[in-house]
């Protein structure tokens, strides 16, 4: 889905995508439009300048960035634009996303990065957050989200086998 995308998905490297494929599966299923790119901080920083300041105007509504280790990708987004960033700490394999997380998380007042949990559950509830605000002013989408949490309440089962 990438006509007229109202939320871009960012990651550092292709092999963030494992983890980030979770936020556009789960925009996806909400039928929230958006775009994939990678966008690294470090190695495409020209790239990033670039999506971030042309983010507004090409019409997105947020920007869900993830990355790991020196995790720079969605703080530099944040700086270059007015657009809400959610940030997700992806896993590294040498310090198991803590790195990510408190690179991400620590933003200086001012410059705001709403951070999620590291992993797949953060990629699914950065898209699922994305989604809300949008429902704040469509009520089609709305409906959606809460059917999307009403089917999750009912597939808990009471017991465990
Ligand atoms: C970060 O470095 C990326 O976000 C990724 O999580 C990490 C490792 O990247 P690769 O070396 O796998 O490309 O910039």
């Amino acid at each position: 889905m990438a006509d007229e995308a109202t939320i871009g998905i960012i990651m550092g490297s292709r092999s963030d995508w494992e983890t980030m494929r979770h936020a556009a599966e789960t925009l996806e299923a909400l039928g929230v439009s958006h775009e994939v790119k990678v966008v690294s901080a470090h190695r495409t920083p020209d790239r990033l300048y670039d999506y971030a300041k042309s983010a507004a105007g090409r019409g997105l509504r947020a920007i869900i960035a993830g990355a790991g280790g020196a995790a720079h990708l969605p703080g530099m987004a944040a700086a270059m634009t007015r657009l809400p960033v959610l940030g997700v700490p992806v896993e590294s394999k040498a310090l198991s996303g803590w790195d990510s997380l408190l690179s991400i998380v620590q933003m200086p007042a001012g410059i705001p990065v709403g951070t999620l949990a590291i992993g797949k559950a953060g990629a699914v509830n950065a898209a699922l957050l994305a989604a809300a605000m949008l429902a704040t002013t469509d009520d089609a989408l709305a409906g959606r989200l809460e059917a999307w949490r009403e089917k999750q309440t009912s597939d808990v089962a009471e017991t465990p086998e």
